[in-house]
């Protein structure tokens, strides 16, 4: 047996020997560039992917390998991140700044080889270094196997929705601002729909964008969330919208008025258009809980035109769709109890059942005190403090070289090893009012080691301190199902007993409720060093992010880590 196993590794190392020495191919060129756009009667310069925003959309088949090439001739430091794309035993193509490689420096570029597996339906790009992704991101349309085809009728059109979010100010001055005073982030001045804030703003009624449709058709809008910081209700006048996949992964056919969807996520979307010839609104706009005057509490709007009447002067402007209002948590989470997998033959459930590693952490927002003789003009936070998040309250902070490096070449010191099963303290989670005491988090740099083929639960209980929140949280490396989400503090004893393990959905980001928990489950089969993190960047920026390292499994299954290309972005 032992030969039979050590003959066939020889063989499989020749055949990816041969492979290492083929040229490689270079599909997509990305060209990281300065260039000057004009929104809200204002004229700013923005990082962009060949000049455009959104930038380009990547087409793949289910299963493709593709190689882009970044080009940084833009003046900040950069990485891309292939969002949802699991990147099967290579991380080094995965893109978190400090996390699975060192940025690429201006004048410098990385040729990344994308790896697709099981993903199907859309997913997208973004930088993954400071801001930069408020401007750096586009679509990645992942369409079924050319002789398979979808497991509904194939649309008449299929159309990007990205949903963005704009500042008038350059966007590293928000940051820069952002960072040194401690306090909240200044509030965005648009929210967009494919780059356009649309008819509501002044100066945006030029580049409304607009969706020409013919009548009695359906509409595939493959609908992504690139803002920084809010989750965003959408909606359509007139139409109902049938949900079909979410985070490149379908679904059973879910019809709704409005949805919600969170930084991350992606959702496809059936658009029947079976509604009288006219012009119908698209809208989006933010659900946050905080008051509605301390955020962007803009609305974004395209135009769906039924080109039956195209030409017509004589119609009635479009009209708004409903949304919810802004603090309306019981709406924005009301369609999640229905979001199921589609769960068939051909798409099935792999729901790990019998669970080796469970997690029970907290998110939460803290107050950082302000060090001794530190000028109040950096201590901009509540009761003169700095804001911070934490995870199990660890507030985590980047290193200076990478961690997949450091982990990879066995270099001590960069990371703490014994990310902690539950949270140091027990207390009313969700309480209101909880003590102050609370509120500070610790520095740290802790990640979670897990073994190959682990079946892992994470439990992500949101709490009050400072204020409650929602966090949608991201597992790069990973689709996950969402078994459970709920209110209040989650009961182990009573709450397992409701998961759904049957045909929960399978996501990449979920929205842990302000108030509430989700649970996740997967089989940690991908070796490799993998981010989780709040998709909301100032979340992010201020430490709710962690490290999950999933160990090799048996070289001979080819459950081992590939090496790293030759031009991994130094440090
Ligand atoms: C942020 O907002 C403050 C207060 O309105 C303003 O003074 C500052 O210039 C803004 N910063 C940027 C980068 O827009
Ligand atoms: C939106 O915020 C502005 C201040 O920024 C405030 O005047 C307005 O009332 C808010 N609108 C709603 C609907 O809350
Ligand atoms: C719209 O204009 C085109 C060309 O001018 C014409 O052929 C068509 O009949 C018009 N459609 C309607 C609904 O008026
Ligand atoms: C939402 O805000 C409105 C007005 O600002 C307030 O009356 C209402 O109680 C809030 N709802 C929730 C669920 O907090
Ligand atoms: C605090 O910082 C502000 C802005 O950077 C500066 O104007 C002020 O002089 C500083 N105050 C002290 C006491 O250092
Ligand atoms: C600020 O301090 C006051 C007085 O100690 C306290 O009542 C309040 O809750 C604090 N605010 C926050 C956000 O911690
Ligand atoms: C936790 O706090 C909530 C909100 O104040 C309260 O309704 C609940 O009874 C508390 N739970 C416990 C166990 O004290
Ligand atoms: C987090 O750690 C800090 C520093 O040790 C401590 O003061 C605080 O009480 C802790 N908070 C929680 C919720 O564990
Ligand atoms: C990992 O899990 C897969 C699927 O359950 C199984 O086929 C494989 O044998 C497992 N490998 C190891 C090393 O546990
Ligand atoms: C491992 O990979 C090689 C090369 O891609 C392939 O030929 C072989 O079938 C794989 N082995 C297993 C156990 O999946
Ligand atoms: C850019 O990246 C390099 C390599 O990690 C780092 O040394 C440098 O400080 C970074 N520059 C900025 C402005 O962050
Ligand atoms: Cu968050």
């Amino acid at each position: 047996m032992d030969n039979v196993l050590i003959i066939f590794c020889v063989i499989g190392f020749l055949v990816l020997g041969t492979n290492a020495l083929k040229l490689t191919r270079i599909d997509y060129d990305f060209i990281v560039q300065e260039s000057t756009y004009t929104r809200l009667c204002s004229t700013k310069k923005i990082l962009t992917v060949n000049g455009q925003f959104p930038g380009p959309t990547i087409n793949v088949h289910k299963g493709d390998t593709i190689f882009i090439r970044v080009q940084n001739k833009g003046d900040h430091n950069i990485t891309i991140h292939w969002h949802g794309v699991k990147m099967p035993r290579y991380p080094w193509s995965d893109g978190p700044e400090y996390i699975t490689q060192c940025p690429i420096q201006p004048g410098k570029s990385f040729i990344q080889k994308v790896i697709f597996s099981n993903e199907e339906g859309t997913l997208w790009w973004h930088a993954h270094s400071d801001w930069s992704r408020a401007t750096v991101h586009g679509a990645i349309f992942i369409y079924p196997k050319p002789q398979i085809g979808y497991p509904f009728d194939k649309p008449y059109e299929e159309v990007p929705i990205i949903l963005g979010q704009w500042w008038k100010s350059d966007i590293f001055q928000v940051l820069q601002e952002f960072l040194e005073s401690g306090g909240a982030p200044n509030a965005s001045d648009a929210y967009t729909i494919n780059g356009q804030p649309g008819d509501l703003y002044s100066c945006s009624k030029q580049g409304t964008f607009k969706l020409q449709v013919q009548k009695g058709k359906t509409y595939l809008l493959r609908i992504i969330n690139a803002a920084l910081n809010e989750m965003l209700f959408f909606a359509i006048a007139g139409h109902k919208l049938t949900i079909i996949g979410a985070d490149a992964s379908y679904t059973k056919p879910l019809t709704l008025r409005f949805l919600t969807i969170s930084p991350g996520q992606t959702m496809d979307v059936l658009l029947h258009t079976n509604k009288k010839p006219g012009n119908y609104y698209m809208a989006s706009r933010p659900y946050n809980t905080l008051n509605s005057t301390a955020f962007d509490n803009t609305t974004t709007t395209a135009i769906i035109q039924y080109t039956e009447n195209s030409n017509s002067t004589s119609i009635a402007p479009p009209s708004l769709p409903y949304l919810p209002p802004f603090n309306d948590t019981t709406s924005a989470y009301k369609y999640f109890k229905n979001l199921k997998s589609i769960d068939t033959t051909q798409y099935p459930d792999h729901v790990p059942i019998k669970i080796s590693t469970r997690l029970f952490t907290t998110l939460s927002i803290n107050l950082q005190p302000c060090p001794l003789n530190y000028n109040v003009s950096m201590c901009q936070g509540p009761n003169v403090t700095r804001l911070a998040t934490s995870i199990s309250n660890i507030s985590f902070v980047l290193p200076h070289v990478d961690i997949l490096e450091a982990y990879y070449r066995g270099k001590n010191g960069v990371f703490g090893h014994n990310f902690p099963s539950v949270p140091p303290l027990f207390y009313n989670f969700t309480g209101n009012d909880l003590p102050l005491y609370l509120e500070p988090a610790k520095k740290g740099r802790k990640v979670r080691f897990l073994e190959y083929n682990e079946t892992v639960e994470i439990i992500w209980q949101n709490t009050n301190i400072v204020v409650g929140l929602d966090h949608p949280m991201h597992l790069h490396g990973y689709s996950f199902y969402v078994v459970g989400l709920g209110f209040g503090n989650f009961n182990p004893s009573t709450d397992p007993k409701k998961y759904n393990l049957v045909d929960p959905p399978l996501l990449n980001t979920v929205p842990v409720p302000k108030g509430g928990w989700a649970v996740i489950r997967f089989t940690a089969s991908n070796p490799g060093v993998w981010f989780v993190h709040c998709h909301f960047e100032r979340h992010l920026t201020w430490g709710m992010r962690t490290v999950l390292i999933v160990k090799n499994g048996p070289a001979c299954e080819n459950a081992t880590m590939l090496p790293p290309p030759k031009d991994m972005p130094p440090c």
